[in-house]
């Protein structure tokens, strides 16, 4: 198994000293990635000693090592699935054909397009949670936010050796420009939607690791079965990385649920004010982050109709999930795909051709795994004899991208004019009160073994540690 060179100044399984040149431009482009952490990435925590895991090998079984670390000392590196020499392309126009282990002419701005897009989410994320270390509910739950950031920082050295591997000056230009735009701003903010919302508080944390790091995992999913064989394997990666982001999310919400759910059973009530009043998070609140967290998740997947996903497919650039499962043609000409419109203000279906309709193709797939886990969640309720159940507003709900931006829907799928819109808004989408309220609840409890009141202890630690391990020394 291909084990990964720690001796070299950037970690890696690419034999990147073998090649002088790019070696040197990446170690030029390394200080300003340490700069750019220093700047926005994870407030506080330069001299904190984190029980983080660090890939050792890209072997499934026992990639990872997990360890003390100084978080401004993570060994970023870059690590390649192992190749296979006969790969060929398995989708599109070019099916059949040997896999491309260098950028063809024809396909190159797309797929630069591709990877910027990608590797911009990457930084976004961490920039989105810089302050959140400082209102952490556990040393546990800090421990976890700071393994996801400093792995969202190595998805961002992933793209960022392709663009300089691959695409010469202009990829080492737009290197440079991953670490100038920045999450939320004005001038120069990241490049798609949910990557410039706020992630003000741990719930919002929770939600967007269950929701849109999983957006994370359909793209990439994608992207593993691309013809450019380089992008192809180091997305593979990447997902080893990204089961660990989602856990977070989808256990941290859980653990919201059960407290929630103690409260609600210890007062015999479900008066949200009552329940606020003993300091969890009422299920209203949680149901409203979780509609925005949905819905500008699913705006990720681009526009319903799409020449891009078309062209991105047809020419072997992005596949879908789980292409090599799936028994069609690969090729998709002349099939069809249903999409939703608005018709004289009533959502209609209309069949287009699939091709066009890829991205919609992953937004349903995406849709179907996230409807699973919030069914887990609804467990937790159901265990606790709790009679409300949460559930994922309609697709059109709060959509800003696609043929259904703009249109007023409430979450269980009516078409509503301005007036219900504006009346019921507040029970649809967090408001500022929510916020308040959640902000309220956000202390920094770090003792070992310790939790804030408004979330329960996870059942297990991380890496068989106990759970009141000391996961973070505080140097
Ligand atoms: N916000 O024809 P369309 C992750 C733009 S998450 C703003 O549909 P296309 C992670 C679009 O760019 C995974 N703008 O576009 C998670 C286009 O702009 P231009 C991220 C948007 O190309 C958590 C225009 O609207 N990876 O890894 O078919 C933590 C027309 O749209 C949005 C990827 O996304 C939006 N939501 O599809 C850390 C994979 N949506 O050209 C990390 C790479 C669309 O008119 N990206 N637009 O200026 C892609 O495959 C495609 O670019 C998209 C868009 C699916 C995103
Ligand atoms: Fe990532
Ligand atoms: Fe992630």
């Amino acid at each position: 198994m291909s084990t990964i060179d720690y001796s070299q100044k950037i970690p890696n399984n690419v034999n990147l000293g073998e090649d002088r040149t790019l070696q040197r431009a990446l170690e030029g482009w390394q200080p300003n990635f340490i700069h750019w952490w220093d700047d926005v990435g994870p407030e506080g925590s330069t001299n904190f000693d984190v029980y983080l895991r660090t890939a050792v090998s890209v072997d499934p079984q026992g990639w990872a090592q997990f360890g003390h670390v100084k978080m401004r000392d993570y060994r970023w590196g870059i690590f390649l699935n192992p190749g296979d020499a006969n790969r060929q392309v398995h989708f599109g126009d070019h099916k059949g054909e040997k896999a491309w282990q260098d950028v063809p002419g024809e396909h190159r701005a797309n797929l630069r397009r591709i990877i910027v897009t990608q590797g911009d989410t990457e930084p976004a994320s961490v920039e989105q949670q810089r302050h959140l270390g400082l209102t952490a509910p556990s040393m546990y739950d800090l421990r976890n936010l700071f393994q996801i950031n400093v792995e969202e920082g190595r998805h961002l050295w992933a793209m960022v050796y392709l663009l300089h591997k691959h695409f010469g000056r202009d990829g080492r230009e737009e290197a440079e420009a991953l670490l100038q735009r920045t999450s939320g701003d004005q001038d120069n903010p990241r490049i798609l939607g949910a990557f410039n919302e706020k992630t003000p508080d741990w719930l919002a944390f929770f939600m967007f690791t269950y929701f849109t790091d999983r957006d994370g995992k359909f793209q990439l999913s994608a992207l593993a079965e691309s013809a450019f064989d380089p992008l192809a394997r180091t997305t593979k990666f990447m997902l080893t990385e990204e089961a660990h982001h989602m856990f977070v999310g989808e256990s941290g919400v859980s653990r919201v649920l059960s407290r929630t759910a103690a409260v609600m059973n210890e007062l015999k009530t479900d008066d949200a004010a009552r329940v606020r009043a003993a300091g969890a998070i009422d299920l209203g609140t949680i149901q409203r982050y979780l509609n925005f967290h949905y819905s500008v998740t699913i705006d990720l997947f681009g526009a319903d109709q799409s020449s891009n996903a078309a062209i991105f497919y047809s020419s072997g650039l992005k596949g879908r999930y789980e292409e090599g499962k799936r028994d069609d043609d690969h090729q998709l000409k002349g099939q069809t795909y249903k999409v939703l419109e608005v018709v004289n203000g009533q959502l209609q279906e209309k069949e287009v051709p699939m091709l066009n309709a890829l991205n919609e193709v992953l937004r349903d797939d995406f849709i179907k795994d996230s409807v699973a886990g919030v069914n887990r969640w609804n467990k937790v309720l159901e265990k606790a004899g709790i009679p409300t159940r949460l559930t994922v507003p309609h697709k059109a709900f709060n959509r800003q991208i696609g043929a259904l931006a703009g249109i007023k829907m409430s979450p269980d799928g009516r078409v509503v004019n301005e007036v219900e819109w504006s009346a019921k808004k507040a029970d649809w989408l967090p408001t500022p009160e929510d916020f308040a309220f959640v902000a309220s609840l956000m202390g920094r409890v770090v003792d070992p073994g310790k939790f804030a009141g408004w979330i329960a202890p996870p059942v297990m630690g991380i890496n068989r540690q106990p759970v009141d391990f000391d996961y973070v020394r505080f140097g």
